[in-house]
């Protein structure tokens, strides 16, 4: 693979998409939106930014298979190499005026990230990582630090289970025993931008129910390629598939979420 030419497409697709994001952020007007699902939107923007990207990605690699969230229908991710897609990562946050988006292109190869990156139109921060490649904030490389954080001083960020609010009660349960023995836990509701904050080293820890695969891709590749910790609940490697996702900067942490999630939450998943 040529890996210069993955990240200038991925820069040029998310950076492009970002305008049409900006523009409707900041334009201090009403959001017209749809529901896909009980509590999940699309707008305009959504669809907007999802043809920017699948237009430049398609325009570099003619014969690739694209998976775009707004345009994908199957249930099965397929085999083999291809794109996954999310135009914009915090719809909920997007429609309420929030500033706490992304958006978000990776690539896989045999059911496995190769090559991500994570865009914030907001700050103007551009995470991108490549397998045995090294992972860059705004071109520079991010260096994984040595010091492994106490647990008791960990900043942990997760999302609610929202799709399965019957999942609230073990949730809580969940959320309690991690939040008696780290410092804090933060909801930003832009999972893309949760795991790329990980790989930076802004916050040590995460975990939520049910994601997708194109909000959770790049953020895989740029943890595991700085020698984090991620796995599904069940401690394998289905997250891809099945979404439930544990994220640590280290295995101590790691422990603690695991642990707080097989006890309390895992009886009661399906
Ligand atoms: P999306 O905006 O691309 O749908 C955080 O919980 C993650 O869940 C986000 O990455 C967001 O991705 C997705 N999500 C979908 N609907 C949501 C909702 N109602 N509230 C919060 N997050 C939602
Ligand atoms: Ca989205």
């Amino acid at each position: 693979m040529n890996w210069e030419k993955i990240v200038s497409v991925m820069t040029e697709a998310v950076y492009s998409a970002s305008e049409v994001i900006k523009d409707g952020l900041f334009r201090n007007g009403n959001i017209v939106f749809e529901h896909k699902l009980t509590h999940d939107y699309v707008t305009e923007t959504d669809k907007k930014s999802e043809e920017i990207i699948t237009a430049i990605l398609k325009q570099a690699y003619p014969d690739d298979v694209i998976i775009g969230e707004e345009s994908f229908d199957d249930e099965e991710l397929p085999e083999g190499s291809f794109w996954v897609v999310d135009p914009l990562d915090g719809t909920t946050n997007f429609i309420h005026g929030f500033p706490m988006v992304s958006v978000t292109v990776a690539r896989i190869e045999q059911g496995a990230p190769v090559a991500g990156c994570v865009y914030n139109p907001v700050t103007d921060e551009l995470f991108i990582g490549v397998r045995r490649g090294g992972v860059y904030l705004n071109g520079k490389q991010i260096i994984k630090s040595n010091s492994v954080p106490d647990v008791a001083h960990s900043l942990v960020a997760t999302g609610f289970p929202f799709r399965r609010k019957d999942l609230i009660r073990p949730y809580l349960k969940t959320f309690e025993e991690i939040f008696r023995q780290v410092s804090d836990i933060r909801r930003t509701g832009s999972a893309a931008l949760d795991l790329a904050y990980l790989a930076a080293g802004r916050i040590d820890g995460f975990w939520e129910v049910g994601l997708k695969p194109w909000d959770i891709a790049a953020g895989i590749l740029m943890i595991e390629e700085l020698g984090g910790v991620v796995s599904d609940f069940w401690g394998s490697k289905g997250v891809l598939k099945n979404g439930n996702i544990i994220a640590t900067s280290s295995q101590v942490l790691y422990e603690v979420i695991y642990n707080a999630v097989r006890s309390n939450l895992l009886p009661h998943m399906r």
